[in-house]
């Protein structure tokens, strides 16, 4: 079931839905190139592609490389900002932001963020660890941040199953 911290628009959610599915899709390339399971874009207002791009923790070698931080830092460049604000850009991604990219999505002016599968679902098939998160759909709503959640949710815990099964690798720091 969707969960939202705004009521829901109905065609935003047919939109995004639409985002969603096209990037689940991608995803499976972006993993046989070496990628995270986990890919974000940016759009415009106007349905523009801002920015896209997947988690490269392991083919960069930098554990803060998330498919949103990625595409946060993408879209920054390409519109020669560190503040999105004015600009309107909604963010959608395969998976919940973890308790990382929850503040980059804070800081970068970003308006709205549409997301697949929870992070519960992350962690239970995966085995990746999200984070500790606080109440953030009631702090992003304070921060007039809109979120829709668990968009194409089946598909995307299908990507993310296939990873595991796939024997790829899933970081972890020794704890
Ligand atoms: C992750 N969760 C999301 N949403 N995105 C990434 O790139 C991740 N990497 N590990 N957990
Ligand atoms: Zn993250």
């Amino acid at each position: 079931m969707i969960i939202a911290n705004e009521p829901i628009d109905a065609s935003k959610l047919a939109k995004a839905t639409e985002i969603i599915e096209q990037l689940q899709t991608e995803l499976y390339e972006h993993i046989t190139n070496g990628a995270g399971p986990f890919l974000a874009a940016v759009y415009d207002k106007n349905g523009k592609l801002i920015a896209k791009a997947a988690n490269s923790v392991i083919n960069e070698t930098c554990s803060h490389n998330h498919a949103e931080m990625n595409t946060i830092k993408a879209a920054e460049k390409a519109l020669n900002t560190y503040d999105l604000s004015a600009y309107d850009l909604s963010l959608y991604v395969t998976a919940e932001p973890c308790m990382m990219c929850l503040g980059a999505i804070m800081w970068s002016g970003i308006k709205a963020v549409y997301y697949s599968v929870p992070s519960k679902r992350v962690e239970e098939i995966t085995g990746f660890d999200e984070g500790f998160k606080p109440d953030w759909l009631t702090e992003f709503k304070k921060r007039g941040i809109t979120v829709y959640g668990h968009i194409a949710q089946e598909q995307g815990e299908k990507v993310l199953q296939d990873y595991v099964n796939g024997g790829r690798t899933v970081y972890q720091p020794q704890r």
